[in-house]
């Protein structure tokens, strides 16, 4: 279990490395990235059974990342948990790398290839429905954006979850309020999304997607409800972390220029811990 100063160190730790990484790549989803940074270190580092020397291992737990544009982050805790090596990050999005700008399974560690919106929910849905059929105790864990939730597939996917009564199925939405061009509700209207959810026979819990504490317990506490797979709306800000790059669309995914890298650093040193592999 690692204590809420420990994930935030390791969180601006992983913002800082993913900044570097897209910088030097000249290419990235950077609002995105560190927008999901605090709920993806929590799973990595407190939730999910994962074995790192062994990535296929049978009963570890799953998870996709639905809004496989956010990859960075993703990338980043991998490395750093030593899925793969950290200088590989050096070929994000480099000629034959295999660190593309979408997840894909050739990456230890992931399981799925993902990157066209609303896909992730109906693949978590068939794994969490294998682990029924093969009587595993594994969970699945999905991460959406808000922006996806304008995708048909993922209500038929929420259909599907609730039919078959996946209580090992985990849905999260990273509830940034902002997609590609906009604001997510002037874009496509997407409200009430609670009660969407809730109608669809989900258990439906809200939370602060940038609190260690309460994502903890929240992301622990699964199933719920026995027989109902449960969404989490995490409430989020896009480019949490970085003062210049919080709440605009316009970072979607822009780069930093050097200056801005400088600020960034100068913004998110302090907050990692000393305590970084305790
Ligand atoms: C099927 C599909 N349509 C369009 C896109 C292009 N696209 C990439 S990211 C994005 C916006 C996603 O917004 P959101 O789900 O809110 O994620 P955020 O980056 O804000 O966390 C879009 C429309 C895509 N990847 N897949």
């Amino acid at each position: 279990m690692a204590d809420v100063q420990f994930l935030a160190g390791k969180a601006a730790e992983i913002r800082l490395n993913l900044l570097k990484m897209i910088f030097k790549a000249k290419m990235g989803h950077t609002g995105s990235s560190l927008s999901d940074t605090d709920i993806l270190t929590t799973l990595y580092y407190d939730v999910m059974q994962l074995r790192v020397d062994e990535p296929d291992w049978e009963e570890r737990d799953r998870f996709i990342l639905s809004k496989g544009h956010a990859v960075e982050s993703y990338y980043c805790i991998l490395a750093d948990m030593g899925f793969i090596d950290k200088e590989e990050l050096n070929t994000f999005c480099q000629y034959q790398t295999r660190l593309i700008g979408h997840p894909n399974n050739k990456v230890p560690g992931i399981e799925m290839n993902t990157g066209a919106l609303g896909h992730g929910l109906s693949i978590a849905v068939g794994m969490a429905k294998a682990a029924k059929m093969d009587n595993k105790d594994y969970r699945v864990f999905v991460l959406m954006g808000d922006g996806e939730q304008a995708e048909g597939s993922v209500w038929e996917a929420a259909m599907a979850g609730a039919h078959f009564g996946l209580d090992n199925l985990i849905g999260i939405i990273d509830r940034n309020r902002l997609q590609i061009t906009g604001a997510t509700e002037e874009v496509m209207g997407i409200e009430p999304l609670v009660g969407k959810w809730r109608n669809f026979g989900w258990q439906v819990l809200e939370i602060d997607g940038h609190n260690y504490g309460e994502l903890k317990k929240c992301l622990s506490s699964t199933p719920v409800e026995e027989g109902k797979p449960t969404m989490i709306l995490a409430n989020t800000i896009k480019g949490k972390g970085v003062s210049f790059i919080e709440n605009k669309a316009g970072w979607h995914h822009r780069v930093p220029s050097a200056s801005e890298l400088n600020q960034a650093v100068e913004e998110l040193s302090p907050l990692i811990g000393v305590d970084i592999d305790g």
